[in-house]
């Protein structure tokens, strides 16, 4: 069995020691319930737990020209994108009755940037040279921008993207026998831009400017598009990311299969993703409704029109569009 050398052991508490007092520093804010309080880092509100992995990945990441990077704002799409990727970049591996997808969580097979401090290389020992995070545009690491790897970055209306932090937070609290935070004053923080990983504005709008300036190195998707037309956006997902269907795969449609096991209605009824959970989080809470426009069980017409009219005047001027 291999022990970390000293030299290693002392990296890691002199890293944990700096990190710590960086973050005593920052602004803080009370979060919504899940974890630690919320620290501004870099304009965006992040939990202690997820900054520290932010942080060592701007020093130690390394990717590489040929990495995929998968960027969102929590419930945007993270557990759909990171399926639809992993099956595209997979498909010559697996067969689609062996896919791994069939008997992990996304989650699993895709990890998460943040919470992936010890080794990142090891991302691509399974071959499939995809990460994951939240991470806004202006906090990515330095080597995913010098290395010129994809990013795919995947943006859901606000109103849906509110609900469904709503609904993951809440049954997330009350699987622990906590006390949820109250709708009303998490709908007021929202609007505010205190929310994980927000402002949602400003989030959406960093990758969105970097995606009309590096068109070639970064694809924009919209969450409503995708489910008006998820065959469609798979291919054009495919070819950015370097893994385009041939024209014999187009007439086996290999594009149609993988869509269809992506879907949520295969994803949310496989056996690992209703009854298996890691840690406090159930597989099942990644996978809640997947509709367009759920907002409406949930938020009033006042509440739906302030964020609409929040929404289009931070939008304003962008050429950016969300009406949903
Ligand atoms: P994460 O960022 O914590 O990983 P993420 O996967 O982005 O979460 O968001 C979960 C949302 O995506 C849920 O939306 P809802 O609350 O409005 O229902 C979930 O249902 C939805 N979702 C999960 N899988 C899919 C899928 N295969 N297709 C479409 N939507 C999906």
């Amino acid at each position: 069995m291999d022990f970390p050398s000293k030299d290693v052991e002392n990296e890691k508490e002199e890293f944990e020691k700096s990190v710590k007092e960086m973050i005593s520093a920052l602004p803080k804010r009370k979060s919504w319930g899940i974890l630690e309080d919320y620290f501004q880092y870099q304009g965006f509100w992040l939990h202690p737990t997820f900054l520290k992995g932010v942080v060592s990945a701007q020093q130690k990441l390394q990717a590489q020209s040929t990495d995929i990077m998968l960027c969102n704002l929590p419930k945007t799409g993270t557990t759909w994108l990171k399926s639809l990727i992993f099956a595209i970049v997979t498909r010559a591996s697996f067969d689609h009755s062996a896919s791994p997808l069939l008997s992990k969580l996304p989650h699993e097979l895709v990890p998460f940037m943040e919470l992936y401090h010890a080794d990142f290389p090891t991302y691509r020992d399974l071959g499939v040279p995809v990460l994951a995070t939240h991470v806004p545009y202006p906090s990515l690491p330095r080597s995913i921008l010098d290395s010129g790897c994809k990013i795919v970055y995947i943006c859901r209306n606000p109103k849906d993207s509110f609900v469904s932090l709503y609904h993951f937070n809440t049954a997330i609290l009350t699987s622990q026998n906590l006390q949820p935070l109250d709708l009303d004053e998490a709908f007021d923080m929202f609007c505010e831009g205190v929310s994980i990983y927000g402002p949602y504005w400003d989030h959406v709008l960093g990758y969105w400017k970097a995606s009309l300036a590096h068109p070639d190195r970064i694809l924009f998707l919209h969450y409503e598009e995708m489910k008006d037309d998820t065959v469609l956006y798979a291919k054009k997902l495919a070819e950015f990311i370097g893994y385009p269907f041939s024209s014999e795969e187009h007439r086996q449609e290999v594009p149609e299969k993988i869509v269809k096991m992506c879907s949520f209605e295969n994803l949310s009824n496989l056996e690992v993703n209703r009854s298996e959970k890691r840690g406090v989080i159930q597989n099942k809470m990644y996978f809640r409704k997947g509709k367009v426009g759920d907002w409406k069980n949930c938020l009033t017409s006042e509440m739906a029109e302030r964020l609409d009219r929040i929404t289009q005047q931070k939008l304003s001027g962008s050429g950016l569009s969300i009406h949903f």
